[in-house]
């Protein structure tokens, strides 16, 4: 089916893009100023890489990568380069692993609120997605 739709598409001249879905972050607790957004990326037809984001909900937006230090305690650090994502691959944005940043959150993040994020692709382009925002100890878009 994936192929017939694939071969349909090509027929028409229109390449499938990159999807982002199943896009959420967590509740903030007082105090909190910084949060993160996290998601599922499809790739499209061609290799794709994700930039950068951006969003009004904070003053700095950063892509995040999680590694552990030497002493074995997690670190996050910013992606050098952006995050490649393969044609017809998944990267997932997920706690412990890859994850858009919002360092200095102008407001808390409020349960079932959502959050406006532009990510930035090579060859996509910008793409509007909304993170729907859940518990603070929510570990997955299925924690609800
Ligand atoms: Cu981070």
């Amino acid at each position: 089916m994936r192929v017939i739709l694939a071969m349909f598409l090509g027929a028409l001249g229109i390449a499938a893009e990159v999807s982002v879905a199943e896009v959420w972050s967590r509740a903030t607790v007082p105090g909190q100023e910084a949060g993160a957004i996290f998601a599922r990326i499809t790739g499209g037809d061609v290799d794709d890489r994700l930039l950068g984001a951006a969003s009004e909900a904070a003053a700095t937006v950063e892509l995040h990568e999680h590694a552990m230090g030497q002493d074995g305690v997690g670190q996050m650090r910013e992606i050098a380069g952006g995050l490649a994502i393969p044609a017809g691959g998944r990267v997932d944005l997920k706690p412990r692993s890859y994850h858009i940043m919002l360092i200095g959150l102008r407001a808390p993040l409020a349960k079932g609120a959502t959050v406006p994020v532009t990510l930035r692709f090579e060859r996509a382009g910008a793409q509007r997605i909304e993170a729907l925002v859940l518990d603070p100890w929510a570990m997955a878009f299925d924690d609800r």
